[in-house]
């Protein structure tokens, strides 16, 4: 979008998924609506995404709706926060024509003072803004000790196999998203339903080159009510994470088909080594394994991943392409002697599950690093 265009009079929709947050969800309007009023180029509404909460949460927000027109609420069955935002972005769009959203908690953890830093990254020609509680500056005063160690590891895991490393808090839910990035979002991608939506919706707007800043905030404790923090959402979150490094699913049967030809080139020049020009049976493979490296590194320098920007040389790259093969090689190794010797299963089926691991491990790696996309 022009940013020229983004400087005046922005159309602001701040979502608002609550569950059962009927302690908080009028201070929170209140402090946005608040900030609206003390500064006069934006205009902005609020959602309310209510998942048919069990108390009072929704009359209060019809009691607000009724005093001013700026406040909107849809209500749904309970899938989930994903679920929750998903239906608010649509709305956002398509019945608020909003530029730019915000995602923030209902419960008061997210400082409604911070907002005129979002928009004025935004105003500067940003995408995203992310309110983040891991760079310098960010805190998590209230955290136990147990909840930041998940958190940070959840991130870390995010970072990597998501291959959004430069993002340091990938599961924060306060942030500025410019409209035109959620237009184009495919959301049947996105198809978790809890927390891990966040990290899902990050990392597909990385994908597509969102230029993406984060900027430091203060995560304390809910103001009132309790944690909607469920093990469920947790154990999705992690079954996610594999999800993330696929992104691009195009890519991977494009991978698995080039992996697949060197089959072909591994096993056909073993077969005309050893039958046609007498080479040694332990020479042979040796020959063959590195020409069939050799093919699949072109075939995925130039076709796989054919379209990414990337920084390293093409020497660097065949060299990371040969340590992550001798990488998968060994996972290779390690789950076929684990599940033959202690899980006593039988070789051949030990084996291909050892290959389907490895081969899994072997395209994170390649996509995530050698061939890392810069863009
Ligand atoms: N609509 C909807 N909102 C939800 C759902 N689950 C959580 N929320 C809201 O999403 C926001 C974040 O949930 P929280 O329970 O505060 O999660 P958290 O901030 O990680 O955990 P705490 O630090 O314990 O508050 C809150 O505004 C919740 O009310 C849901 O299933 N549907
Ligand atoms: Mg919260």
């Amino acid at each position: 979008m022009d940013i020229d265009s983004l400087n005046n009079n922005l159309k602001i929709c701040f979502v608002l998924p609550t569950y059962n947050e009927e302690e908080n969800i009028e201070n929170i309007i209140k402090q946005i609506l608040e900030e609206e009023r003390v500064q006069s180029t934006d205009t902005f509404s609020i959602l309310v995404v209510d998942d048919n909460s069990s108390d009072e949460t929704q009359d209060i927000v019809k009691g607000l709706i009724s005093l001013n027109q700026k406040i909107h609420l849809i209500t749904g069955p309970k899938k989930g926060l994903g679920d929750a935002y998903k239906r608010g972005f649509e709305f956002a769009i398509d019945e608020l024509n909003a530029d730019l959203i915000f995602q923030m908690d209902s419960d008061g953890q997210h400082d409604a003072s911070l907002i005129p830093n979002f928009i004025n990254y935004i105003k500067e020609g940003k995408d995203v803004i992310i309110g983040s509680r891991f760079i310098e500056g960010g805190t998590t005063p209230d955290f136990s000790f147990s909840r930041l160690f998940m958190s940070k590891v959840g991130n870390l895991l995010v970072r990597y196999v998501g291959g959004i490393t430069q993002v340091k808090d990938c599961t924060s839910g306060y942030r500025a998203i410019r409209t035109s990035y959620l237009k184009e979002l495919d959301f049947s991608y996105l198809s978790t339903r809890g927390y891990s939506f966040q990290s899902s919706l990050l990392s597909d707007l990385a994908w597509r080159g969102a230029d993406i800043f984060e900027i430091p905030i203060e995560f304390s404790s809910r103001k009132g009510g309790d944690s909607k923090l469920a093990l469920r959402d947790q154990i999705e979150f992690l079954l996610n994470i594999p999800r993330l490094g696929f992104r691009n699913t195009k890519d991977f049967i494009k991978y698995s088909l080039v992996g697949m030809s060197g089959v072909f080139v591994n096993l056909g020049l073993y077969t005309l080594l050893t039958r046609y020009y007498e080479v040694s049976e332990l020479l042979a493979p040796l020959i063959s394994i590195e020409s069939a490296l050799i093919s699949n590194f072109i075939l995925n320098n130039f076709w796989t991943f054919g379209k990414r920007t990337t920084q390293s040389r093409i020497r660097v790259k065949f060299l990371k392409f040969h340590l992550a093969s001798g990488f998968s090689a060994l996972i290779n190794y390690a789950v076929f002697l684990t599940l033959f010797l202690v899980f006593q299963l039988y070789d051949i089926l030990a084996n291909l599950l050892g290959i389907a691991l490895a081969a899994i491990v072997n395209y994170l790696i390649n996509s995530n690093w050698t061939w890392k996309d810069n863009k």
